[in-house]
């Protein structure tokens, strides 16, 4: 016997499921489509703000390059250090600062060529960690960590010894640093500590001097056990219109003449910091510029996101 009825009920769910799976069918095809075009888009907006990071790093080494014709000295008050306000280009905004790494504390100078423990630099480091409230014995494992030799020193020292015993053990790099970055690696170095010391410390290639014209409070401080806050501000005060006009002179009855010889009033390492964004799209590059006796600017180091 027939039953048209249940055959059609039948051929009609057919119809109905059919008809949806198409439905969904399409709409995932539409969101993945829409995914693609997301994706694409984000991987085209990166490259572009990569590009533009790399512009504003030319147009930075420009600017020191032209520093150079226009003066003999480095200090705050000239154009490479004042900050880029937000400029508008398609899509987003581009922010730039140079800053002086010669108004850090370079801890590479903690050793000589040699690789061996330099005293004088190892008591103004301690000296920097006592002006920041930090504990000074990193001075003597930070001067571990670079030096050539795995002989701990006394009393402040960590040699291999303190690092293979860990978990997870690791030794020592005994060379010259290439980010203080690796400072977090050090015996008892926690985080709060390193983001005091951070922005006082810079690791540059090869022993450096110290810009006064542009040195940070603590550093300024640093290089002298008797220099007092007040001899600080001073120092700061003096400075502010554009740089000291005779360093000898502001310097001579506050520090040793060792650490005199060694203080300079113009910069070879710059560190450009840019922030890009394109849409949803931010990158940050930071870039160490060289400049050279004869005005020439190079990119010796790059990197994205981190310092
Ligand atoms: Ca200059
Ligand atoms: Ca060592």
């Amino acid at each position: 016997m027939k039953r048209p009825g249940r055959n059609r009920g039948v051929a009609l769910i057919t119809a109905m499921l059919i008809s949806a799976i198409a439905t969904m069918v399409a709409a995932n095809l539409a969101w993945d489509n829409a995914l693609d075009v997301r994706r694409t888009m984000v991987l085209l907006a990166r490259d572009q703000a990569v590009q533009v990071a790399l512009g504003a790093e030319s147009w930075a080494i420009s600017i020191l390059h032209q520093d150079m014709q226009d003066s003999q000295t480095d200090h705050l008050g000239e154009i490479w250090a004042q900050e880029l306000p937000g400029l508008p280009i398609e899509g987003g905004e581009v922010f730039g600062a140079i800053e002086d790494l010669q108004g850090r504390f370079n801890l590479n100078n903690l050793v000589d060529q040699e690789g061996r423990v330099e005293n004088e630099s190892v008591e103004q480091f301690q000296r920097l960690l006592n002006a920041l409230g930090l504990d000074p014995r990193f001075a003597g494992i930070a001067a571990d960590w670079i030096d050539s030799n795995v002989d701990a020193s006394f009393p402040d020292g960590a040699e291999d010894s303190i690092y293979t015993g860990m978990s997870p053990s690791y030794r020592t790099a005994n060379q010259p640093l290439t980010s203080v970055s690796e400072l977090a690696a050090l015996e008892g170095m926690d985080r709060a500590t390193f983001r005091v010391l951070e922005p006082h410390i810079v690791a540059l290639p090869g022993r450096t001097g110290v810009n006064a014209n542009t040195a940070t409070a603590a550093v300024l401080q640093s290089l002298d056990e008797n220099m007092t806050l007040p001899d600080v501000e001073g120092l700061i005060q003096e400075r502010e219109a554009g740089g000291f006009t005779e360093i000898e002179t502001s310097f001579a009855s506050l520090v040793t003449p060792d650490v005199l010889n060694r203080l300079e009033e113009s910069t070879q390492f710059f560190r450009l910091k840019v922030i890009v964004r394109i849409d949803t799209v931010r990158i940050t590059l930071y870039s160490v510029l060289q400049r050279a006796p004869n005005g020439t600017v190079t990119p010796i180091l790059r990197s994205f996101g981190t310092t």
